[in-house]
């Protein structure tokens, strides 16, 4: 029996009301779909833009171990995109148009991903921060009600953690190394303070996707929350490295059992949101590049698929 929409759409709220998983066969509604497209393309995107800050460093590595980590890090961002866009094809679109779309600025990538790499200890910092910024986002996503995505983002939060890890004992041996390498930490935990609280997205009162994507289960808390939630994670990790995070406003409140801190410049997040940057065209231009460059590989693996 053919089943009406109303009953398709009541069916897609019920499993979304008993925090069910919607699957790629299962109805749901229009918005739904692009809602999810939107959010894992952009994070899909986050993942292969997200390579080019670290690979900066890949050959002026200090030592074999530390380009050995680095290497497998990278690589593990270029795995997380090819999850990503996998689970993004089960909604119908194709990652190739996908690319496209990023190439020409109709999808966003995070705007982390913007700021440049300047030493080594930003290696060590996007670790720490970048991706400890990105569990706080991603573990509950574990959670999303899209079943692609969430089997997807158990994975990726398994290595995030491991990135998050040799993030921090690089700093930690850095930190107890010379005072020109205590400083370099100092530096790029500088830079990279403000730009990882971002990485959240808007406040609430400004985000105009958030109480549609919660009341879907797609997003299982505000941004305000998780960036909350960071900064009371990160706050003793700085104690215990021996770093001052630069926000003369950040300090314990007993009575809210939380930290209290500044505010972020969302001028210069919408700024940077916009393709204003200080990296954002060298970004592109490089995907651009590379997409170019492997357009042969392309052609081959096709002209073989189309073979057997
Ligand atoms: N950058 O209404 P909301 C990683 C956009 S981690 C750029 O709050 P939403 C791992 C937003 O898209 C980074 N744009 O939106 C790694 C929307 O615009 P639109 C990736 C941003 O979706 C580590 C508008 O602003 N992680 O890659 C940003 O409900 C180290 C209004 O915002 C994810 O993508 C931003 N920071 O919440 C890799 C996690 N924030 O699309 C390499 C999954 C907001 O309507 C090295 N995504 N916008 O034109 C999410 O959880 C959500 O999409 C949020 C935004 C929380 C990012």
């Amino acid at each position: 029996m053919e089943l009406s929409e109303t009953q398709l759409s009541e069916h897609f709220e019920a499993t979304i009301a008993r925090q069910g998983r919607i699957e790629p066969r299962d109805w749901m509604p229009d918005g739904y779909r692009k809602t999810m497209i939107r959010q894992i393309a952009q994070h899909a995107h986050s993942e292969i833009i997200g390579m080019q800050p670290e690979g900066n460093w890949i050959t002026r590595a200090p030592s074999l171990r530390r380009k050995a980590i680095l290497l497998a890090k990278v690589q593990d961002e270029a795995g997380h995109g090819m999850y990503l866009y996998a689970a993004a094809e089960t909604l119908g679109t194709d990652r190739a148009d996908l690319t496209e779309r990023l190439i020409d600025g109709r999808q966003k990538y995070s705007s982390i991903f913007n700021y440049p790499t300047l030493s080594y200890a930003d290696v060590g910092v996007i670790g720490w921060l970048v991706d400890g910024a990105a569990i706080c986002n991603q573990v509950p996503l574990c959670r999303s009600s899209y079943g692609p995505y969430a089997r997807a983002m158990v994975r990726i939060c398994k290595e995030e953690s491991f990135h998050q890890r040799q993030g921090y004992e690089l700093l930690l041996t850095m930190m107890r190394g010379s005072d020109a390498q205590k400083a370099m930490v100092q530096e790029s935990v500088n830079r990279f303070w403000w730009p990882s609280l971002m990485m959240f997205g808007p406040p609430d009162a400004q985000s105009p996707n958030t109480e549609r994507s919660m009341a879907w289960g797609i997003k299982r808390h505000t941004n305000d929350d998780l960036r909350q939630r960071f900064v009371d994670m990160t706050a003793p990790q700085a104690d215990r490295l021996g770093v001052t995070l630069p926000d003369d406003k950040l300090r314990w409140n007993e009575a809210r059992g939380h930290h209290d801190f500044g505010e972020v410049d969302w001028a210069e997040f919408k700024a940077v949101v916009g393709g204003a940057g200080p990296c954002n065209a060298d970004r592109i231009a490089r995907r651009q590049a590379a997409h170019d460059a492997g357009s042969w590989v392309r052609e081959a693996a096709m002209a073989h698929a189309a073979k057997h």
